[in-house]
C-alpha cells in the first residue's frame, strides 16, 4: 500500500465517521440495510478497467445516493488477481474476468451476492447469465458488466497500403501470427496486448489447438510459432492501444474488439478520422465478460449493492456501451441504446458469430506459471 492510499484511507475513514454521525436521523426507507445492524459509512471503492465507463456513471450515482464513490483503474487480470490474492485490496467493488473470477471465487475471495438487494436482476439477458453460470454456478457471484471478445483490430486504409499487392486473409489472425503478413504490417506498426493469457490462448487458439490446455508441448508450439512474429511486433501495451488506434500511431492490434470500436470513436472525436475495425475471424474470437464482485473483505457490502443494482437499470447500462462501445448484459437497455452501436455487427455479434466465440475457461496454477516463463521470454525476444 502506498502512501497516498494509506492517507486516502485516513481521510475517508474520518469522514466516513462524521457521514456516520449526521444520518441519524434518516428514515429506515433511506437506511436499505437488510444485512447488518450498523448503517455504512457512505463510501464506496470500485476498481474497474480503463476506459470502461460514461463520465456522467459516477456522478450520478453519488448524486442519487450521497455515496462518495472512489474508482481506480487497471489493465489486466493478473494485476488484479494479485491484489484479490494479497487480501485487504480496500475495494468494495472488483471487476475481474469471468474465468479469473472462478479462481478466485474458488479461493473465497468473494461474498455472495444479496439478490433482495439487487431487484434490477430482472432486466439481465438469461442467455448471458446462462454462460456466466458456467463459470459461476447459479449466478451466485458475479454480474457481468460488459462482455466483448479478443481479436484483431485493423486501421483498414493503413493495412491495405501496408500489404501492397497482398490480398487481406480469409483468417484474421493471419495478420499478428502469420510472419507473411507481420512482416509486411511491420512498417505501420503492429501492437500486442501484454498479458500472458491473452498472448497465449490466441496463439493456441491459431493454432487449432484447445485454448485452456494444460500440455506443455501445445504451449511449446505456440511459442515457436509467437517467436516467428516477435521481430515484426511494435508494443507490448493493453490499455493504450485505442490512443494508438486512434492517433494512427499503430495500423494493427491484437486485443479487446470494444476498445477498437471506442478507437474509431476517438479518432472521429478527434477529426484524425481514422477507418478503424474490429475483425470478426473466422474461426472465431475469445469471449470475455467482465464482472462485478464484491470482495469477501470489502467494507461497503451494501453500497456495492446499491452501485450495482444502480448499473443494472436499463438507462444507466445503455449509457455506458454507448459511451465505450461494449456490449452490456441487460437486456431491457437495447432498446436505449445508440442504432448505430446496437447494428454495429461487431459488437452486438450476429447468434452465428457468438455461436463461433471460445467461450471463457482458466488454465491451472502449474499451467498459468509456465505460461508466463514462456511469456517473459516470448517477450523479451530471446
Ligand atoms: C476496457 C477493456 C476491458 C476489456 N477498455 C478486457 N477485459
Amino acid at each position: 500500500m502506498n502512501l497516498s492510499y494509506s492517507k486516502y484511507f485516513l481521510s475517508m475513514a474520518i469522514i466516513g465517521i462524521g457521514l456516520a454521525t449526521v444520518s441519524c436521523g434518516k428514515s429506515d426507507k433511506d437506511n436499505v440495510d437488510a444485512g447488518s445492524k450498523v448503517e455504512e459509512e457512505k463510501i464506496l471503492n470500485i476498481y474497474n478497467w480503463s476506459d470502461y465507463i460514461a463520465p456522467d456513471t459516477i456522478a450520478n450515482f453519488e448524486k442519487e445516493t450521497g455515496i462518495k464513490v472512489r474508482y481506480d483503474v487497471f489493465d489486466s487480470n493478473e494485476i488484479l488477481h494479485a491484489k484479490l490474492i494479497a487480501k485487504n485490496t480496500g475495494y468494495d467493488i472488483v471487476v475481474p474476468g469471468s474465468n479469473w473470477a472462478k479462481l478466485q471465487i474458488d479461493g473465497g475471495l468473494y461474498q455472495k451476492l444479496d439478490k433482495a438487494k439487487l431487484p434490477n436482476w430482472k432486466n439481465l439477458d438469461p442467455g448471458i447469465l446462462k454462460q456466466m453460470a458456467e463459470l459461476d454456478p447459479g449466478n451466485t457471484y458475479l454480474v457481468d458488466w460488459m462482455w466483448s471478445y479478443n481479436t484483431v483490430g485493423i486501421n483498414v486504409d493503413k493495412v491495405k497500403a501496408a500489404l501492397g499487392d497482398t490480398p487481406m486473409p480469409e483468417n484474421a489472425w493471419d495478420l499478428v501470427f502469420n510472419p507473411t503478413y507481420t512482416s509486411k504490417l511491420k512498417s505501420c506498426g503492429i501492437t500486442f496486448l501484454d498479458t500472458p493469457a491473452d498472448v497465449f490462448q490466441a496463439a493456441l487458439h491459431y493454432l487449432g489447438r484447445p485454448v485452456y490446455t494444460g500440455s506443455s508441448e501445445d504451449y511449446d508450439a505456440a511459442f515457436n510459432m509467437l517467436m516467428k512474429v516477435r521481430p515484426d511486433i511494435k508494443k507490448f501495451n493493453s490499455g493504450g492501444q485505442i490512443d494508438d488506434l486512434a492517433s494512427g500511431n499503430v495500423c494493427v492490434a491484437y486485443g479487446w474488439a470494444g476498445d477498437f470500436n471506442l478507437a474509431r470513436k476517438r479518432s472521429i472525436e478527434n477529426k484524425s478520422e481514422q477507418n478503424i475495425e474490429a475483425l470478426i475471424p473466422k474461426t472465431g474470437g475469445l469471449m470475455f465478460m467482465d464482472t462485478m464482485a464484491i470482495p469477501a473483505d470489502a467494507k461497503h457490502p451494501d453500497n456495492a449493492h446499491q452501485f450495482i443494482n444502480y448499473v443494472m437499470r436499463p438507462e444507466v447500462a445503455a449509457s455506458i456501451t454507448n459511451e465505450v462501445t461494449y456490449a452490456n448484459p441487460n437486456k431491457a437497455a437495447t432498446e436505449f441504446v445508440d442504432p448505430e452501436i446496437r447494428n454495429n455487427k461487431s459488437i452486438y455479434l450476429s447468434a452465428e458469430d457468438i455461436a463461433k466465440l471460445v467461450p471463457p475457461g482458466i488454465e491451472d496454477n502449474k499451467t498459468r506459471r509456465n505460461m508466463t516463463r514462456l511469456y517473459t521470454k516470448f517477450k523479451s525476444g530471446v
